[in-house]
């Protein structure tokens, strides 16, 4: 059944594919475990596409906008499509949002939670590790990476865990580019990261501001690549 998954993934556009059984998810945060979501998950699928890269290095803030705003799309769409494929051979699974919508929100820190984290489920589905900057760092694509999930019932292997390390103990090049100290100990205090990432211009279109922790990072097309 991996298998028969996997291969509908790839097909339906997926760079990145795992699977993690439930099991893995012990210590998630009450609220946002998988059997949170939905109480008959027994594994849960992981996909990712990789965005291009180097949109982080134009000197406008527009097309890095864009691809980061599609790729969201893109990857919900998979999703999407992977759940109706595998609902015509009798598997049946529900597709998370790779982003919004989402409830949780604490107003006075500006802090949102995801229905599940899509950072978490990747490094436990075998895509790679947590940085310091918090992103999950694929060996093939760095963190230039979206990422979705489907729950399901079905009990499925799940995949190896990523054997490589992401990290140098003495580099901290993201939390150094960080305009506004955003990162410590490996999480965001997301007030700060949104007064600059997450704009709105004059007319209303959603900008990122900043990105300087992905674009500093050494591994941002991948560890292999470097
Ligand atoms: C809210 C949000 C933000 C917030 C917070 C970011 C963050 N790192 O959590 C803000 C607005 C700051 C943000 C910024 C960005 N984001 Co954002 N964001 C999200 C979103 C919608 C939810 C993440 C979330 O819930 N965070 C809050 C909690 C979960 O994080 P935490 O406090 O570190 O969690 C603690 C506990 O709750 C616990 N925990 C939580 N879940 C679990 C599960 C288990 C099993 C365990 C043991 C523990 C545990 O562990 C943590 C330590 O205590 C996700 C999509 C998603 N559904 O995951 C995208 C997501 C994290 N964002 C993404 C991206 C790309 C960005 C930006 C690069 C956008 C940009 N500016 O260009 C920046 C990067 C900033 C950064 N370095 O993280 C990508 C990351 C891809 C990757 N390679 O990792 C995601 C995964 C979207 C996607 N589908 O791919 N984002
Ligand atoms: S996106 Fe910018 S502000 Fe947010 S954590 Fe990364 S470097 Fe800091
Ligand atoms: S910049 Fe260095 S410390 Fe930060 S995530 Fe990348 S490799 Fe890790």
């Amino acid at each position: 059944m991996k298998n028969r998954i996997e291969q509908l993934a790839q097909s339906l556009g997926a760079d990145l594919f795992g699977m993690a059984s439930v099991e893995r998810f012990e210590g998630a945060p009450k609220g946002f475990h998988p059997t949170d979501i939905y109480a008959k998950t027994r594994s849960v699928i992981v996909v990712a596409v990789s965005v291009p890269s180097e949109a982080l290095f134009a000197q406008s803030r527009i097309p890095y906008s864009h691809v980061n705003s599609l790729c969201s799309k893109i990857v919900d769409t998979l999703t999407y499509n992977l759940s109706r494929a595998l609902e015509k051979e009798g598997i049946y699974t529900i597709p998370l949002p790779s982003d919004d919508p989402s409830e949780y929100w604490d107003a006075e820190q500006q802090r949102a939670q995801g229905v599940l984290s899509m950072r978490h489920a990747g490094m436990l589905a075998g895509l790679g590790k947590l940085g310091k900057n918090s992103l999950l760092i694929n060996d093939r694509f760095g963190s230039m990476i979206q990422m979705g999930a489907l729950l399901t019932a079905e009990i499925i292997d799940p995949s190896p865990l990523a054997d490589y390390d992401v990290c140098k103990p003495n580099c901290n090049a993201c939390i150094n580019a960080c305009p506004e100290n955003a990162i410590e100990n490996g999480a965001i205090i997301q007030k700060r990261c949104r007064s600059a990432s997450h704009l709105s211009n004059p007319r209303g279109f959603d900008i990122r501001g900043c990105f300087e922790c992905r674009k500093k990072c050494p591994h941002v097309r991948g560890i292999r690549a470097r």
